[in-house]
């Protein structure tokens, strides 16, 4: 135990389905980094002449490296509260690492089902690394939740995929951190979308603050606001079934974290969308790339693929004119961006990426030849 931070659902706790008999299980996830993006913020006045304050909420930094954790602490404390030996899940690769992660400090087995092929790198090792049974399955990601969904209602073996409500209700805790962190409510939040159980849950989060008594929003948070944000999420063009309205079979994109043609949590992500009167668009792997860069190289905060989507939809619905009534107003919007996971999780495609950007010279081992190069 510390008593620095102890995790979110020591933190949390009071918001949390959690009671005196729940054992926790925590790596001590939560308390991410929220940081101000003053270079993005420089570049995009300078580009499109419109200022915005831009809050990347790093859930990179999380123990196993992704948003995940915050769920996989509720999920996981609670099977073991109902006794379960066994946990299953499918995976595009990060949930199957904080299964892993959270069943070994639980001391329990660990069943994982990733699509054969398809997932990065860092992912697989953390799986395999914290002693989970994986499978790859020749099929996507949507093929390995259906598996997954069947053998846990015919054997005793806990779901764990965020259809488990468990999960959704940790990955909440994400709201009230950015409220408890900033203090006040986001006017837009950019986020990815794949299996959109994030956007479900960071929406719960922000009805349930602006809901809560006003003596416990300022007791707690120290905040009053009663403002939702508008939730803008993003998903890869080649994999965006939200936005065209039914499942595709063969989902494409190089963000594999969000290759995914039958998101479990559709209905969450449009109710997200409809009440907050926000959005579900695309942007495509193009853009997806180029923000990825751009935010790694600006920000100094190393994140994957499927994270630069808010990067490259913030600057996509720049370019499409959506903050364009800003331009005149003396009101400069407050924005939040999820940084879902870190870019260590698919070194294979920030290499590739890079290649464009920066190349790395293979010179004798000399001072002059480097000085050289450095054109200084
Ligand atoms: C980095 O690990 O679905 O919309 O199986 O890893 O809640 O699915 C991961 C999803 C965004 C999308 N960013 O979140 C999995 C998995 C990253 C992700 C998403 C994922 P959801």
């Amino acid at each position: 135990m510390t008593r620095i931070w102890p995790g979110v659902i020591e933190h949390f706790k009071e918001f949390l389905p959690i009671s005196y008999k729940t054992p926790i299980i925590t790596l001590y996830e939560g308390n991410t980094p929220i940081v101000k993006a003053e270079n993005l913020e420089y570049k995009i006045e300078k580009e499109y002449g419109i200022k915005l304050n831009i809050y990347l909420k790093y859930e990179g930094a999380n123990p196993t490296g992704s948003f995940k954790d915050r769920g996989m602490t509720v999920a996981i404390s609670k099977a073991k509260e109902e006794n379960s030996k066994i946990i299953i899940c499918a995976s595009t690769g990060n949930t199957s690492a904080s299964a892993a992660a959270y069943a070994a400090k639980a001391n329990m087995r660990c069943v994982v089902l990733i699509p054969y092929g398809a997932i990065a790198l860092g992912k697989l090792s953390q799986a395999v690394m914290h002693g989970a049974e994986v499978f790859a399955i020749k099929g996507n990601f949507d093929d390995a939740l259906k598996l997954a969904k069947e053998i846990s209602q015919k054997y005793p073996i806990k779901l764990v995929n965020s259809l488990n409500p468990y999960r959704i209700e940790g990955q909440k805790t994400a709201s009230f951190e950015i409220i408890e962190q900033l203090g006040f409510i986001p006017d837009y939040q950019f986020m990815p979308v794949g299996n959109a159980g994030n956007i479900t849950a960071y929406w719960r989060g922000y009805k349930e603050f602006v809901n809560l008594p006003k003596e416990t929003k300022i007791k707690k948070f120290k905040v009053e606001d009663n403002k939702l944000p508008k939730m803008m999420g993003f998903q890869a063009k080649g994999a965006a079934p939200i936005v065209l309205g039914k499942p595709i079979k063969n989902p494409k994109t190089i963000a594999t974290a969000i290759r995914i043609g039958n998101p479990a949590s559709w209905k969450g992500a449009l109710q997200a969308k409809d009440e907050s009167k926000g959005v579900i668009d695309t942007v495509s792997d193009r853009e997806i790339l180029q923000a990825y860069y751009t935010l790694s190289s600006l920000e100094g905060l190393f994140i994957e693929p499927a994270s630069a989507a808010s990067i490259a939809g913030i600057i996509k619905y720049l370019k499409i004119g959506y903050f364009k009534k800003f331009k005149s107003s003396k009101y400069i919007p407050k924005i939040v961006a999820i940084l879902t996971g870190h870019g260590l999780k698919d070194p294979d495609c920030a290499i590739d990426t890079s290649k464009k950007y920066v190349k790395i010279k293979k010179i004798p081992p000399e001072i002059k030849t480097i000085i050289k190069e450095l054109k200084l």
